[in-house]
């Protein structure tokens, strides 16, 4: 039976391929959520992907992840930069969280360069855009096996 992991989108993010193509490129998150899926079977993994604009179901996601999940890719959005209750839920779960980012939060506005997760995550990818979700479930393979 394949093990599952959890795609997790933050806010706005179900705007990509909309808006902002010179930033985050022209997939929208249905194209990367397809990407997600395949790469993830090809890895043995069945990928559950869900996008929410708000923190606390973000969290109930997480708690939901250690219950039926083996590892979880993050993209938390601007809460990455602001959530202690993002950070509080990723320490509070047993399986492994990869934070991932589009763009490069470091080459962007100061306010983008600080995570409140990278430090409860077990690693984070940033700057490469989409491929950084397969980079991630490539990790938790990684990581899992
Ligand atoms: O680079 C990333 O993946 C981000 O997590 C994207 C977030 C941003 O707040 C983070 O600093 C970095 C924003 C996603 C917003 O996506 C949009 C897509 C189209 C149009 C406008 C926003």
């Amino acid at each position: 039976m394949s093990k599952t992991i959890f795609v997790l989108n933050g806010p706005n993010l179900n705007m990509l391929g909309k808006r902002e193509p010179g930033i985050y490129g022209g997939k929208t998150l249905a194209d990367i959520e397809a990407d997600c899926i395949s790469a993830g079977a090809a890895l043995g993994f069945s990928v559950e992907c869900f996008q929410s604009n708000h923190e606390g179901v973000l969290v109930d996601r997480l708690h939901e992840a250690s219950d039926r999940a083996i590892g979880v890719v993050i993209n938390p959005g601007a809460y990455g930069h602001t959530s202690i209750a993002l950070h509080d839920a990723i320490r509070a779960i047993a399986v492994p969280v990869v934070e991932v980012h589009i763009s490069n939060i470091h080459a962007r506005e100061e306010f983008r360069h600080k995570s409140m997760i990278a430090a409860a995550a077990k690693g984070m990818i940033c700057g490469l855009g989409p491929f950084g979700y397969v980079l991630a479930l490539h990790a938790l393979r990684d990581i899992t096996s």
